[in-house]
């Protein structure tokens, strides 16, 4: 069974049909989001099939004579760090591990549900601006579907896993010397020149895949962890997250949802200081920075929805420092083994943050949301890891060559 559903404007209230190809609401230009009949379904029940996003298939609308296009994206590990944990300073943490994806991010899980839309909706072209992931996840989902693919990237700065990923898979990659708001906005504007699919998050099909991450959680833990933490770029995710909660909610799949934390990245923090000031309104930063390019966005489409996400689960938010990204992405790596990209620490930095300036209590269960995977910028790592020892084969291995600093 799959869930009725229908597109609502969250700020006009107007209502399109679910085979309309619209991406923001043509009244007031506001963002739209999906609405679903809710299911009565137990998590056991569905916990029969198997671990990915489409064991969840009573909450996806998408139709079910559709032929799904699927890598088996999701079914991601819940990895206890108790480590880590010592390090953050906090009770319990559990990192959930999304360059376990078929592409390396999260991003597939909304791919799998955006993509085959785009087909049910009879498109055969798709397309996004992408600060890398959502390009690389795009082009394979593009490719498994047969359809072609188009990506517009900020130039010289996008990880080179990602390019690489987005080029082998058989985009069209378009460069543009722009940032990825500016990118954005062309795909945007091309969309209604030509038959394409748009794929960014501002299609909100896509987060209906995404929220699955948190059906997931419940899935692993078997219960309601206290808070979430997420790296927040255009703010798809962490709505798209808050989302699922809500609906396992009112399903009475659980009595209670987690507190939602957003982070991102000092230099390209327009939301944090949205909320810190206590502004109504975004304003964007016209040239953000940051080393974790995953989320250099400065205009975040999906603001208004974190907005909500934060504010009706009583959240917080946080802005972290290049060097906080980098420490939390090591201490990841060497005290766990797990490898994550920077974008992805923002999120372990960012609890570790608001647990020492006491905004959220060291006697909590957190979840952090580790986005992509290290492999994906290789070159960053590179920058900030010591080199290799290089010796020459004449050169007689010594224990002291192994034990020096
Ligand atoms: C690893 O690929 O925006 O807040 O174009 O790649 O939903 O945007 C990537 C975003 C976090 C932020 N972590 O998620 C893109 C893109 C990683 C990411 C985010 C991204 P959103």
């Amino acid at each position: 069974m799959y869930p009725k559903s229908r597109l609502k404007c969250i700020n006009c209230g107007k209502e399109f049909g679910s085979d309309e190809i619209v991406y923001v609401c043509r009244n007031c230009n506001s963002l739209l989001e999906v609405l679903i009949d809710i299911p009565r379904i137990s998590l056991k029940e569905m916990a029969k099939r198997e671990f990915s996003v489409w064991r969840y298939r009573e909450f996806i609308p998408i139709e079910e004579d559709c032929e799904v296009v699927t890598l088996r994206e999701g079914g991601t590990p819940l990895y206890e760090c108790n480590r880590l944990a010592k390090w953050v300073g906090v009770k319990k943490l559990y990192i959930k591990y999304e360059g376990a994806n078929p592409t390396g991010s999260f991003k597939d899980r909304g791919m799998t549900v955006g993509v085959t839309k785009a087909k049910s909706l009879g498109s055969k072209a798709v397309a996004c601006a992408s600060t890398g992931n959502t390009s690389a996840s795009l082009a394979a989902y593009a490719a498994r579907a047969g359809l072609t693919c188009y990506v517009l990237l900020p130039a010289h700065k996008v990880a080179l896993g990602k390019l690489a990923q987005a080029l082998m898979h058989g985009a069209k990659v378009i460069s543009v010397r722009g940032n990825f708001d500016v990118a954005l906005k062309m795909v945007m504007e091309l969309s209604q020149k030509m038959d394409i699919y748009i794929l960014n998050s501002v299609n909100p099909w896509r987060l209906e895949g995404q929220k699955t991450l948190a059906f997931e959680i419940i899935d692993q833990l078997n219960h309601v962890p206290d808070v979430v933490c997420v790296p927040m770029g255009n703010c798809g995710n962490i709505s798209a997250i808050w989302k699922g909660f809500k609906e396992f909610h009112i399903s009475g799949i659980i009595d209670k949802t987690p507190k939602m934390f957003g982070v991102q990245a000092e230099g390209a923090a327009p939301l944090v200081n949205m909320l810190k000031r206590g502004d109504k309104v975004l304003t964007p930063v016209t040239h953000p920075e940051t080393i974790a390019t995953a989320i250099r966005i400065g205009n975040p489409v999906n603001w208004p929805k974190a907005v909500m996400a934060i504010k009706e689960s009583n959240g917080f938010y946080e802005a972290v420092s290049d060097e906080e990204i980098i420490e939390a992405q090591r201490l990841i790596a060497t005290l766990e083994g797990i490898g994550v990209e920077p974008a992805s620490a923002a999120s372990v930095a960012g609890l570790k943050k608001a647990i020492a300036n006491n905004i959220i209590s060291k006697d909590i269960e957190a979840v952090c949301v580790c986005t992509g995977h290290l492999l994906k910028d290789p070159e960053e790592v590179i920058k900030v890891c010591n080199r290799p020892i290089e010796i020459t084969p004449d050169v007689k291995l010594t224990p002291e060559i192994l034990l020096a600093k």
